[in-house]
């Protein structure tokens, strides 16, 4: 008798990231080059989650260039829409249709623990809005949508990531296996690149001052002289310790660039002063990142493979995604 063997099912992974501004250092350590290593070990779905960033105000014109440049970015951090499903979160359908039924198996308290919805609430008191407080539950519907395994983000995203699971157990536990379980995925190092100007803070790309973010796109000139006026310590000693949080994250910034340990790094600059430390800091990062402003500059000059590829992306995300939700609408009694 003929055995009908299945095809083995690569794992999937999921990932996003907001159009809200220039992406930075932290952006691609924390999350796109990390989705650019993962692709051909799993089937990959990456996404620019515009209708994340609408959670905050955003001035339309602005917006249009950033999921554009957004979208072009992620594809120069070396994401190939060839081997990965690249898209644009609005133009997939399903992801609002389940984060509204996934909002109805989420419970208000759990929403209110969020540190991220705390967060920008303060920053922005003027617009608590529901979808802000709701963000996490489309969050949880962009990952479970794609049955995803895996989730790769900076650990600022741990949260959430906790809470797609919780929203994906109570709904499996009251209709049977729906969603599969997605794990997060924080790399060893970059997992939280600071602020410049507050290393006890997040480099984020929302930073009103400018100096405390490295923009992937900055030139070289910006980048080292951003990294000349980072803020340190008095110390004037380059050793990872506690304590000397503007040091650390250099030198862990400096150790994913250049691949080099603490170690060596401490050994490198011994008896050096900061000023020496800085501007090598600068010049690895300026370098490193030297292809993927020039591999931009290439994707922008092409709008039309630009659209190309977001319009196939968005019609494979929408064929895969489309049977989850069937599946769910399925279970939950909703009439075909
Ligand atoms: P915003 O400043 O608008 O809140 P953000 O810079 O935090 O944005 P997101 O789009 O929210 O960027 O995040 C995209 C990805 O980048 C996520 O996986 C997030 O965890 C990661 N990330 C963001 N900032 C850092 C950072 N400083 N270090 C490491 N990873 C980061
Ligand atoms: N909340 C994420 C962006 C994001 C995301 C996702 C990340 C939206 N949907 C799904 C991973 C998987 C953030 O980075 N702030």
């Amino acid at each position: 008798m003929e055995t009908t063997q299945k095809p083995e099912r690569k794992p999937v992974i999921f990932s996003g990231i907001q159009p809200t501004g220039i992406m930075t250092l932290g952006n691609y350590l924390g999350a796109l080059k990390q989705w650019a290593m993962l692709q051909d070990e799993y089937d990959s779905y990456y996404c620019i989650v515009d209708m994340h960033a609408i959670t905050i105000r955003q001035d339309p014109a602005a917006f249009r260039k950033n999921i554009l440049s957004g979208y072009a970015l992620m594809l120069a951090c070396g994401i190939d829409p060839q081997r990965s499903t690249t898209f644009i979160q609005s133009h997939v359908k399903t992801h609002a249709e389940l984060a509204w039924i996934l909002n109805c198996y989420t419970q208000f308290g759990e929403l209110s623990r969020m540190t991220q919805f705390k967060d920008k609430s303060q920053k922005h008191p003027d617009n608590i809005n529901v979808g802000l407080f709701a963000y996490p539950s489309l969050m949880a519907a962009d990952i479970l949508l794609y049955q995803a395994d895996l989730v790769p983000v900076g650990v600022d995203q741990k949260q959430h990531l906790e809470l797609t699971r919780d929203i994906a157990t109570r709904f499996n536990s009251v209709y049977g296996n729906t969603f599969t379980l997605p794990d997060g995925y924080y790399p060893k190092a970059g997992a939280k690149i600071m602020s410049l100007q507050d290393p006890t803070k997040k480099m984020s790309k929302s930073d009103e001052n400018v100096n405390a973010f490295v923009a992937i796109l900055d030139d070289q000139d910006t980048i080292i002289r951003k990294f000349k006026r980072a803020v340190t310590d008095s110390e004037a000693q380059v050793v990872y310790r506690e304590g000397k949080d503007g040091i650390n994250n250099l030198m862990s910034i400096y150790s994913v660039v250049t691949g080099k340990t603490y170690e060596e790094i401490e050994k490198e600059f011994d008896g050096k002063g900061y000023g020496d430390f800085k501007l090598a800091v600068g010049e690895a990062v300026a370098e490193h990142l030297r292809p993927i402003r020039e591999n931009y500059a290439r994707y922008m000059n092409d709008k039309a493979y630009l659209e190309e590829c977001y319009h196939k992306g968005a019609e494979k995300a929408l064929k895969v995604s489309q049977r989850t939700l069937d599946k769910v609408h399925k279970k939950i009694g909703f009439i075909r």
